[in-house]
């Protein structure tokens, strides 16, 4: 077959129409290229569109992106401006009852105490505790622990309140509520030991018992160690105190003497906390307050020589009581330790004859934490007693129930405020009462008769 033969073959069984010149194969060809261009045209429209459509896409996800992050700002500035308004209120409600407090003070230090005027006009000397006093000691106390009462006494009523009788799950919710007061988990499970022995002692059935209960168990603790006066009649005193820096030494001090001052005692300072100027000059300033006399050194100097001249001042002074006020940096233990023992010695040796008093002060803001800090001291020195101070300024006062039980060092002095008046001799009763205050009439006598029973019991 001849070539053109093929040809027109292959074109026929395309159907392509054959030339039959020249002229129509042009044709063909244009028709060819005109095709070719359409499907280039249409192409370019496809992926024109297609890049349209991925544009649009890209800009919708940038818009949803950009909407979700306005939307995380607002709720981060909402959530900023809530936290910021809920500290505001916090701050103001602070305020308010800081308010409220010393309002309650300056009433109570305003009032004219018309028999004391009346006595001193004529040259009687004050009785020594009136019952007024007393009211008014009492009074203190209760509004200095405020804030771990509500703590305590909001707890323990929200879970007795939600049970109708006593059975483990009450008892279950009630440990919680003491551990979260500050109690310590040690001193919650002997109280919830104590409480079950009393609720079957005394057959007890309505939760509402368990607050008297709780008190009796509380008050037992607290009375628990023998507490001895801090200074002693016809001797000479000597009271170490210690503790760590900030809890409440140098201000303790100066109260305490202020009290021993008007129960007409002479009282000399050590100023042995040389670790910084500022430590000297505040015990000065509540000596000029207190009027007693100091004995002071140089900033950096030995606090044992200032110890030495303390107690040569006592002697020559005859001063009832000396009261060595010392620094309670622990950074580094083994010098605190040396320290402490080097003028534990100097007392020893320089003044035999005096009744030794080591007071370890105590911050009650810390909580659990003042427990590891007698541990700690209890290492370098034999401590006597407690002043647990700053009870006003927190909630976690029941700290000291904790501390009692398990340290077998009794608190003898607890400081409610910052004023000069606020530091008092530690009574566990009136602390208990304050603690959780029950009007009660019958009750109270099952709160005594519980308490002669336990005091029996651990006989
Ligand atoms: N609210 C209140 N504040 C107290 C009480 N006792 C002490 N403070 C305050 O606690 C702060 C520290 O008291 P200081 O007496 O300087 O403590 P310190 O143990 O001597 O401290 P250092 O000398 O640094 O070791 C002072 O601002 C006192 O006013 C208290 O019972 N209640
Ligand atoms: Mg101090």
């Amino acid at each position: 077959m001849s070539f053109f033969k093929k040809l027109f073959g292959r074109i026929k069984d395309k159907d392509i129409k054959e030339p039959n010149n020249i002229e129509e194969t042009q044709q063909n060809n244009a028709e060819i290229e005109r095709q070719k261009e359409e499907a280039r045209l249409a192409e370019e429209a496809r992926l024109a569109e297609e890049a349209r459509l991925a544009e649009e896409a890209r800009l919708a996800e940038e818009a949803r992106l950009a909407e979700e992050a306005r939307l995380a700002e607002e709720a981060r500035l909402a959530e900023e401006a809530r936290l910021a308004e809920e500290a505001r209120m916090a701050e103001e409600a602070r305020i308010a009852e800081e308010a409220r407090l010393a309002e309650l003070v300056k009433e109570q230090e305003d009032t004219p105490n018309v028999d004391e005027e009346i006595q001193q006009a004529e040259g009687v000397e004050p009785a020594e505790t009136t019952q007024e006093d007393k009211e008014n000691v009492f009074r203190r106390l209760f509004s200095g622990l405020t804030k771990t009462r509500n703590n305590i006494l909001n707890s323990v009523e929200s879970v007795l309140r939600s049970f109708h009788k006593i059975d483990e799950d009450l008892y279950e919710e009630l440990e919680e509520a003491l551990i979260m007061s500050d109690f310590g988990v040690e001193t919650t499970l002997y109280i919830m030991d104590e409480l079950r022995k009393m609720v079957s002692m005394h057959k007890l059935t309505d939760p509402e018992d368990l607050k008297v209960a709780l008190q009796t168990i509380i008050s037992t603790i607290l009375t628990a160690q023998e507490v001895t006066p801090i200074i002693q009649e016809g001797v000479p005193n000597v009271i170490l105190v210690i503790g760590v820096n900030g809890a409440g030494k140098t201000t303790s001090i100066g109260k305490l003497s202020n009290q021993l001052k008007s129960q007409g005692k002479k009282v000399v300072l050590a100023a042995a906390d040389t670790f910084r100027a500022a430590a000297i000059e505040q015990l000065q300033i509540w000596a000029n307050r207190s009027e007693v006399d100091i004995i002071k050194h140089a900033e950096g100097s030995d606090p044992a020589s200032v110890v030495y001249d303390g107690i040569a001042a006592a002697k020559a002074r005859k001063a009832d009581v000396l009261i060595c006020d010392t620094a309670g940096r622990l950074q580094n233990k083994t010098n605190l330790m040396k320290e402490l023992e080097k003028i534990s010695r100097i007392i020893e040796r320089e003044y035999p004859e005096a009744h030794k008093e080591v007071l370890i002060v105590l911050d009650s803001t810390t909580g659990q934490n003042a427990i590891s800090q007698v541990k700690l001291f209890k290492e370098v020195a034999k401590v006597d007693g407690i002043i647990l101070t700053k009870l006003d300024g927190t909630a976690k006062g029941g700290a000291i129930i904790g501390i009692c039980q398990s340290m077998q060092v009794p608190v003898k002095y607890i400081g409610v405020g910052e004023k000069i008046n606020d530091l008092q001799v530690f009574d566990p009763y009136d602390f208990a009462d304050a603690l959780f205050p029950i009007d009660f009439s019958e009750d109270e006598l099952l709160l005594e008769q519980s308490r002669a029973e336990i005091a029996d019991a651990q006989q």
